[in-house]
């Protein structure tokens, strides 16, 4: 019973870890960059979750599309006359490498204003959580925990430099799938 709720615990966090290794999505799922089928690329990345990392790609004729990223002033008014930077070959994979908004059009004249745009939001990477939460009481935090970390000479007393990296959560999830196949022996 014990090692079997373990394992079903290992396993969520296994699938946990999984789920925040980088995602391919390519825009417009099956109709692809296009005028023609009349695609709400606002709605499509409305219903994903952009993470760092992550992979968007266009699929398109080149012939007649193309994908500028742009930005949002530009993105606004369909602008096409100073992209940050233009693709096309027609499958362009690109890597969404900073958190906000990202923002990308035809350039190809009317296909903007058309609806051939994309304003997508790549989330901040995971907040790093205190450990301790401020005490919710009306009482006054000890003074002791008030130490100037910029006087503290030495190893910086912050937890960041310990959080968990990509590399240590991917060890991390190793770990995790060996233990509940360990587990998942014992338990049958
Ligand atoms: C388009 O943007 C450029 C600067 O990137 C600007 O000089 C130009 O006036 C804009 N055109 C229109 C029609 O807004
Ligand atoms: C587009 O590129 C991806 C890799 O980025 C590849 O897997 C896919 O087969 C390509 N599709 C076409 C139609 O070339
Ligand atoms: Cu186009």
């Amino acid at each position: 019973m014990m090692a079997a709720r373990t394992v079903a615990a290992l396993s969520c966090l296994v699938m946990m870890l999984r789920l925040s290794e980088a995602a391919v999505y390519k825009v417009g799922d099956s109709a692809g960059w296009t005028t023609i089928a009349n695609v709400d690329y606002k709605q499509w990345a409305s219903t994903k979750t952009f993470h760092i990392g992550d992979t968007i790609l266009f699929e398109y004729n080149p012939q007649f599309h193309n994908v500028m990223r742009v930005t949002h002033p530009m993105y606004r008014s369909c602008n096409n006359s100073n992209p940050i930077s233009t693709f096309t070959t027609g499958n362009d994979s690109i890597t969404l490498t900073n958190h906000g908004h990202h923002f990308f059009f035809c350039g190809v004249p009317g296909h903007c204003l058309a609806g051939q745009k994309l304003d997508l939001n790549v989330l901040r990477p995971a907040s790093t959580t205190p450990l301790s939460d401020p005490p919710t009481s009306s009482s006054p935090p000890p003074l002791t925990t008030n130490i100037p970390a910029a006087e503290v000479p030495g190893p910086s007393p912050s937890l960041a430099a310990s959080l968990p990296s990509p590399a240590m959560a991917r060890f991390t999830a190793v770990v995790a799938l060996l233990v509940s196949l360990v587990f998942a022996n014992f338990a049958s």
